[in-house]
C-alpha cells in the first residue's frame, strides 16, 4: 500500500478512519493513495501528513468528529460503511459544506432477520438449551418452559426502512404490530402509540429499530423499560444509546422486565461487565449487518459513492 510519504503520486488521497474488511480496501489500491489513520499508533502525528485527504471512509458508528474533520482541509465527501451516521458531526460537515454517505437498504433485510432472530432467541431460550446439550444434561433434566412468540404484540420503536421489514416478518408469525415512530407515518396498516412508554405498555416485544443520535439517546428510559412489565421483552438492533442502560440492567437484575435480545451496547466493544451476569439474555457483538452478502454489499456502495464524487456524477446515497 502506498506510504502517505510518496511524492510525485497524483492519485486523490483518501483516509480510512477505522477498520474496513481488506476486500473493500483493495480495489481502492489502484485509483486512490490510502492513509490507513486506523492502523496509526500516533494519530495526531499521522495526520500531519493527511492534509491532501480529499475522502474519509468510515463507519456510521466510528464516523467523524470534528477534530478529525478540521484536520482534514481538503476533505471533500465522507462515506460511512453502515446506514447509522451518528458518529459523523454533522455541524462541522455542514459548515463546510462536506457531504456524508450511507449504506442503506442493502442491510435492512439482515438487521431485520436478526432482530425477529434475537426475539426468538431470548424467548425460547435457545443459548440455554443449547449450552444445556452440550453439557450432556439432557439425560439428567428438563428446562423450564420457555415463552411462544408467535401471535405476540410486537412494538416497533423507529418504523423507518429496518423498522418495516422487521414488522413484515413480525407479521409472518402472526404478531400483531404497533409502532412508535417520531414523525407520522400515515398509511401504515399498524397502530400507532404516541409515546415508547405507552407502546411498551401493549406489547410483549418492544424492537428498537430506530437511528442512535442526540435526538433518540435513552428513549427507551426507565418508564418506558418498566411499562413493558414483568413478562415483556426488549430486543435492540439500533444503537446502545436509545436505552437507558442502567435502568434496562436494573430492569433484568429485577425481574421488572422476563428478558432482553441486544446486538447494541453503550461504549461497544467494552460493554458494562454486569450484562455478562444476567441470565436472561441474548448478548451478541453488534453483528446486525453481519453477512458475507451485506457486508460485500456494503463495501460495493460505499466505493460506488466514492466513485460517483470523483466522477463528479450524483452520489447514490447521500445522508445530505
Ligand atoms: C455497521 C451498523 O454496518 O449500519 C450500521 O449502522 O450499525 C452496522 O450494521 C457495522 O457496525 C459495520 O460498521
Amino acid at each position: 500500500m502506498t506510504q502517505p510519504s510518496d511524492v510525485g503520486d497524483t492519485r486523490p488521497e483518501i483516509l480510512i478512519a477505522t477498520p474496513l474488511p481488506a476486500r473493500d480496501i483493495a480495489p481502492l489500491e489502484s485509483q486512490f493513495l490510502i492513509h490507513r489513520y486506523d492502523q496509526a499508533s500516533d494519530k495526531p502525528a499521522f495526520l500531519a501528513g493527511c492534509r491532501k485527504v480529499r475522502a474519509m471512509l468510515t463507519s456510521g458508528h466510528t464516523g467523524a468528529d470534528a477534530a478529525l474533520i478540521a484536520a482534514l482541509p481538503a476533505l471533500e465527501i465522507i462515506t460511512c460503511f453502515g446506514v447509522g451516521v451518528d458518529g459523523v458531526d454533522f455541524e462541522a460537515t455542514r459548515a463546510r459544506g462536506i457531504p456524508v454517505t450511507n449504506t442503506p437498504d442493502v442491510l435492512t433485510g439482515d438487521v431485520a432477520d436478526l432482530a425477529i432472530a434475537l426475539a426468538l432467541s431470548v424467548m425460547r431460550d435457545i443459548p440455554k438449551a443449547d449450552a444445556h446439550v452440550r453439557a450432556g444434561k439432557w439425560t439428567s433434566g428438563t428446562l423450564p418452559l420457555a415463552r411462544r412468540f408467535f401471535g405476540s404484540k410486537i412494538g416497533i420503536l423507529g418504523m423507518g426502512r429496518i423498522g418495516l421489514a422487521t414488522a413484515e416478518r413480525a407479521r409472518g408469525f402472526g404478531c400483531e404490530i404497533g409502532y412508535f415512530n417520531r414523525s407520522a407515518k400515515p398509511g401504515l396498516p399498524y397502530e400507532a402509540f404516541e409515546t415508547p412508554q405507552t407502546l411498551a405498555a401493549w406489547a410483549d416485544v418492544v424492537i428498537i429499530t430506530l437511528a442512535g443520535g442526540a435526538g433518540t439517546r435513552a428513549i427507551m428510559d426507565a418508564a418506558a423499560i418498566e411499562a413493558l412489565g414483568p413478562t415483556g421483552y426488549l430486543v435492540n438492533v439500533s444503537r446502545g444509546s436509545t436505552v437507558d442502560e442502567a435502568a434496562l440492567i436494573e430492569a433484568l437484575q429485577t425481574g421488572k422486565i422476563a428478558g432482553a435480545g441486544l446486538d447494541v451496547f453503550l461504549n461497544e466493544p467494552n460493554i458494562d461487565p454486569r450484562f455478562a451476569e444476567l441470565h436472561n439474555t441474548v448478548l451478541m457483538p453488534h453483528l446486525g449487518s453481519a453477512t458475507d452478502e451485506t457486508r460485500r454489499a456494503m463495501g460495493q456502495l460505499m466505493r460506488d459513492n466514492l466513485a460517483a464524487h470523483f466522477a463528479g456524477q450524483p452520489l447514490l446515497t447521500p445522508v445530505e
